[in-house]
């Protein structure tokens, strides 16, 4: 409620300035360009996966097609960078702060900043575990417990009736980030019932296809019986996949591998039998931010909460879907 407030504060501001300087006048609501479009700060976590980059384009896409002016921040891969874009967010009085948090944890300062200084701020793509939930209006994204729960009931499926130990290696996400945290999470839970499912190693790759790569190469020395490789993302189990071939072994069939995203090249992998499960997750979240920062700008309720939509695909699944694949 409180957010709503704030977001009617700007919106009696811009309605203020507007009717006193009239359209195509300087001064409204802090933006630069002196027209009354409206103003997005966006804060990206940085360009580590297939997922990330068609996350981007759709955010860049779909505010111009909007007509929402983009102030696009890359904070490669840092909180601190990300903590400085939203200060320069609020400094520059954009009407609608949104960013992808990093980790999960360390955001209630700025929140607060941003908050005080009247503009609301939408979590896109991942969570914050910050209590007060007054400080962010809307969170759009995938539920990835869920996804880390679909990867795990594929893999029961998939082993059902065997007693035998299945040795799992795990690839996660970023330390401390909620798609890492949550994929886990969904994953551990659904194979806990089975207790032959044991996961040998479990170790971050960082989202990145140069980090999948060369963990896998370190679990493939260390373990000489892996059965299955849970990838929390297409990229990492695409390195994985390079370094299982350089060790002669055959990915898909000496190791059964199960990731996250469903971008273009993981289902190229998959349709090509090297992956065997993936999860979808869309990044394609442009459209729905857009519309939610025009609402929250304009002091309308939204959802706190809204979630993405998505399927997952077996190997036959991403033959007939891979010529359809946007991203
Ligand atoms: O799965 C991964 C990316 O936060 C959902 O971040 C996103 C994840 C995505 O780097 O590929």
């Amino acid at each position: 409620m409180v957010r709503r407030n704030y977001a009617a504060a700007v919106l009696g501001g811009l309605m203020l300035v507007s009717s006193l300087a009239g359209c195509g006048d300087s001064g409204s609501s802090g933006s630069e360009g002196g027209d009354d479009k409206l103003v997005l700060g966006f804060s990206q976590v940085g360009a580590e996966s297939g997922w990330r980059t068609a996350n981007t384009k759709s955010i860049q896409d779909s505010a111009a097609a909007a007509g929402i002016e983009l102030k696009f921040s890359d904070a490669q891969g840092k909180q601190e960078n990300q903590i400085s874009a939203i200060r320069s967010f609020i400094t520059q009085k954009v009407d609608v702060i949104a960013f992808s948090p990093v980790v999960t944890s360390g955001w209630d300062a700025v929140l607060k900043e941003a908050k005080d200084a009247g503009i609301p701020v939408i979590l896109t793509d991942r969570a914050v575990d910050s209590q007060d939930t007054s400080l962010y209006a809307s969170f759009i994204g995938s539920d990835f417990v869920e996804e880390g729960k679909k990867a795990g009931e594929w893999l029961v499926a998939e082993t059902k009736g065997k007693t035998e130990p299945v040795n799992i290696v795990e690839l996660q996400g970023t330390t401390g980030s909620a798609p890492a945290l949550d994929r886990q999470k969904g994953f551990a839970e659904v194979i806990a019932a089975n207790p032959n499912l044991k996961i040998v190693k479990s170790q971050t790759g960082d989202f990145k296809r140069a980090d999948g790569k060369t963990v896998m190469e370190t679990f493939l020395q260390s373990v000489p019986d892996i059965d299955v490789l849970y990838a929390h993302n297409d990229d990492m189990g695409l390195g994985a996949i390079e370094a299982i071939e350089a060790a002669g072994k055959k990915p898909g069939t000496d190791i059964k591998i199960i990731t996250v995203d469903a971008v273009k090249d993981g289902m190229t992998a998959l349709a090509d039998g090297k992956i065997n499960f993936i999860v979808e997750c869309s990044p394609l979240l442009g459209p729905q931010l857009m519309e939610l920062a025009q609402k929250v700008d304009k002091g309308e309720t939204v959802e706190k909460r809204v979630l993405t939509k998505e399927t997952t695909f077996t190997q036959e699944q991403a033959k007939t879907e891979l010529p359809n694949r946007q991203y």
